[in-house]
């Protein structure tokens, strides 16, 4: 059985998600529910990325102890999760012992590898991108990717001889193109390693809340060298059964700006401690509100749990699938959605379903007919989409099907026809919503199931998505979705 092991970012537990932390979360999703479709073992990771400076003075400013802040925001993101309906196999978090101790001891193989030196850092510090910058790299004296105040750090460091994996990550990336994705970033990050690394610094003596650094009792661990490490203390390295199973990664998804961290740092480490690196770092866009990234920090996010209260988690789930292409940016508003969940949401998928149903449970004899519509559907081009991660491709081109499956509706007018006609227009409208309804289900899981409930069929696989009998009992249930009315 092919296995999948996808992994989200771990985020920082300063305060609830938003829809940009959604995001990733509900992607990652959709494509571990695909794998799951098609029968693939798959291993979903998701976790809170708990230590670090920032998490240390969200806390205080809550006034409260770290580990006490920590605990009570946690339970937040696995209630969001939730209601989101993420299906995670496991959700790592970065303050467990369990964690806490693969992190030294990746160190201490790097270590090992003489990948280790102290030395003094000056310099500069984003704190709420915790990552450290040189006056080169400053953006008229800002932090470069998020454009804030940058503050001096001057203090005694361990470094990471990352100047030594250059000629390796080269090599690396050239050896495996899919490693660096989308295609787009790939160039993007190869000139910057071209142009020469330099070591980056491991350790803190500043900041407390963090994994003690095993070498000296001075030092933390820096957060990054920490979080990184989650995607392989989830699966219990070095001798869990789960590491030998799932280990290399299939996927990374991250956001752009941790793109650095994912694909140059990682890899380096891994190389350093002598593990195998993943196969993929897929490096997705921004949702912005007003061309302004969103974001806890900067507090222009959108709530999302209001949002899938207000219309639905799977109408929030489409939207973000459907309204940007994954690696894009794009703006997101509230009356985008709402037109997407009018237009397509019941006009397209709901009025198909609702018409197909309606004359279906008034039909008393067998529904059988010979195929018509199934030259219309490409399984294997929407499965290949999503095997490239292109969910915004694979989702197009199940709606486009259900276009034509309404059409079938309204060329066959089946409202006119009866006995054998009926029953050939009604065996290819049910079998192609009991289609629709699996390949439906990894982006809008509820909507699935309550569709094959309506159908009275059980929710099928990839291999039950071909036109067979049709062996359902139909029966029309509350709409999938309702229109939203709006002012204009
Ligand atoms: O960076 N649009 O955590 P974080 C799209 N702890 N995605 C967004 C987004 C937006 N506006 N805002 C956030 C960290 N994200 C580290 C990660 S991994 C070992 C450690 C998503 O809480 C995006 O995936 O700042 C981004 O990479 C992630 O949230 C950052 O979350």
């Amino acid at each position: 059985m092919p296995k999948f092991y996808i992994t989200t970012p771990i985020y920082y537990v300063t305060d609830k998600p938003h829809l940009g932390n959604a995001y990733p979360t509900i992607v990652a999703d959709v494509l571990a529910r695909w794998h799951r479709l098609r029968g693939d073992d798959v291993y979903f990771l998701v976790g809170t990325d708990e230590h670090g400076e920032k998490v240390e003075t969200a806390a205080k400013a809550a006034g409260k102890a770290p580990k006490e802040f920590v605990d009570s925001i946690v339970g937040v993101y696995r209630d969001v999760w939730s209601k989101l309906s993420i299906s995670y196999d496991v959700f790592v978090r970065t303050s467990s012992p369990a964690h806490e101790a693969v992190v030294a001891q990746v160190i201490d193989k790097m270590a090992r590898s003489g990948d280790i030196y102290v030395g003094n850092y000056e310099g500069w510090y984003c704190l709420p991108d915790e990552s450290f910058w040189t006056d080169l790299q400053l953006i008229n004296g800002k932090c470069p990717i998020c454009g804030r105040e940058v503050k001096k750090l001057k203090e005694e460091t361990y470094f990471f001889r990352l100047s030594r994996y250059q000629d390796r990550l080269l090599k690396f990336y050239d050896d495996r193109p899919a490693f660096l994705s989308p295609k787009l970033r790939s160039k993007e990050i190869i000139n910057r390693v071209k142009d020469g690394l330099r070591d980056v610094s491991i350790t803190r003596t500043t900041v407390k809340w963090a994994v003690p650094f095993p070498m000296d009792k001075k030092h933390y661990v820096y957060v990054w060298v920490d979080a990184l490490c989650n995607y392989i203390s989830a699966l219990g390295w070095p001798d869990g059964d789960k590491f030998g199973e799932f280990w290399p990664a299939d996927v990374h998804l991250v956001g752009k700006e941790i793109n650095w961290f994912h694909s140059v740092i990682w890899p380096a480490m891994l190389f350093s401690a002598g593990i195998e690196p993943p196969k993929m770092v897929f490096a997705h866009g921004w949702w912005t509100a007003d061309g302004k990234k969103m974001s806890k920090s900067l507090g222009n996010f959108v709530d999302i749990t209001g949002l899938a209260d207000k219309y639905s988690v799977d109408a929030v789930r489409y939207t973000l699938l459907r309204e940007m292409p994954l690696g894009d940016d794009g703006d997101f508003s509230e009356k985008t959605m709402i037109t997407r969940l009018n237009n397509e949401l019941v006009a397209e998928l709901g009025n198909l379903v609702n018409r197909a149903l309606t004359i279906a449970e008034k039909f008393d004899d067998k529904i059988e007919g010979t195929p018509e519509l199934d030259a219309k559907l490409d399984i294997e081009k929407i499965d290949n989409a999503m095997l490239e991660l292109d969910t915004f491709g694979a989702l197009n081109e199940i709606f486009a099907y259900i276009r034509v499956a309404n059409k079938y509706v309204n060329d066959k007018e089946p409202w006119k026809l009866h006995g054998k006609e009926l029953s050939q227009v009604l065996y290819n409208l049910l079998e192609s919503i009991r289609i629709i309804s699996v390949l439906i289900s990894p982006f809008m899981p509820d909507t699935g199931k309550r569709l094959s409930e309506q159908l009275g069929v059980e929710q099928g696989k990839l291999s039950d998505c071909k036109f067979g009998a049709f062996n359902g009992k139909p029966k029309r249930g509350a709409y999938l979705f309702r229109k939203v009315q709006t002012t204009e």
